[in-house]
């Protein structure tokens, strides 16, 4: 492992331009659960049943139950030494954009400040109705759903859910850094959600060295330059 380490710290050492896409794995050491794998929180429920507008619809009481319990989750953890580094390589870059799937908001209080994420914040509320967006509380999984103050629609978490566009823009902005960058970080990601996977593909296509950090094999794995096996938060601070 050390020799792929040192071979991933030398495709990094002369780039100006890196972008990153993280999954789930990357919160993982933080005590945030992953969606899929062994201990994947979505092994005894199915993403098509919770994450999608039309659960939303039916029983916007038991998507509530789900992030409630997660939001809680958030707000108990810490960002772990992956993120961190993440943050340390972004000083040091000239043009670094890293783009998330994940939720929790870990990035940007690790000290990220080009975050773009894909599918939304779950520390964010969003009215049904409206689109008004306030910054969530913490409520008991079973508290009434929350209205909007200003038109008292339902309110929802601010992610994307699946069948859903991603926010206008973010995912053009994170195409376009994938395009350009010389560097590409895949890390603890499945790669199997889209449009978010497909961002290594357009960073491999464009020339882009491409270094994979994850426990496991992916179909990203193809793509990968390199790829590291093993946990983000012990990897990632040692190629940065
Ligand atoms: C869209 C909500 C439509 C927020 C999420 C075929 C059938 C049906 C649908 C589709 C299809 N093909 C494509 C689609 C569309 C669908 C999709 O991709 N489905 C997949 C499942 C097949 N995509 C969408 O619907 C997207 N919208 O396409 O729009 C459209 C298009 C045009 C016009 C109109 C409409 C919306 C996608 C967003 C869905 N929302 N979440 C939330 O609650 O979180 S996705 C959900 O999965 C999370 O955001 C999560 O981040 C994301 C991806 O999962 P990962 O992050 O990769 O996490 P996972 O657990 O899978 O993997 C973790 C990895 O880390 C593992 O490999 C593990 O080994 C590793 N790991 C673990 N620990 C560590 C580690 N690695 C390193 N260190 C560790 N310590
Ligand atoms: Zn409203």
């Amino acid at each position: 492992m050390s020799d792929r380490i040192e071979h991933a710290r030398r495709l990094l050492a002369d780039v100006s331009s890196v972008a990153v896409l993280t999954g789930a794995g990357i919160s993982a050491e933080s005590g945030v659960p992953v969606f899929r794998g062994p201990q994947g929180m979505w092994n005894n429920m199915r993403p098509e049943d919770i994450a999608t507008p039309e659960a939303f619809a039916r029983d916007p009481a038991m998507v509530w139950r789900w992030y409630r319990s997660r939001l809680a989750t958030v707000r108990k953890v810490e960002p772990n030494a992956g993120h961190t580094a993440l943050a340390a390589l972004e000083r040091r870059v000239k043009d670094f954009t890293l783009a998330t799937q994940n939720v929790d908001g870990l990035h940007l209080r690790a000290g990220s400040r080009n975050v773009l994420e894909l599918h939304g914040n779950i520390g964010r509320n969003r009215c049904d109705r409206c689109g008004l967006k306030h910054e969530a509380v913490p409520e008991p999984e079973d508290a009434p759903l929350p209205r909007c103050v200003e038109c008292g629609g339902i309110e929802r978490p601010d992610v994307v859910l699946f069948g859903e566009m991603l926010p206008e823009g973010i995912f053009e902005e994170a195409a376009s850094a994938a395009a350009r960058c010389q560097a590409f970080l895949v890390i603890g990601t499945s790669g199997v959600v889209q449009p978010a996977a497909m961002l290594a593909d357009i960073a491999a296509g464009n020339g882009a060295t491409v270094i994979e950090v994850n426990l496991e094999q992916t179909p990203l794995s193809l793509l990968a330059t390199v790829t590291l096996l093993g946990a983000s938060g012990e990897i990632l601070p040692r190629i940065v």
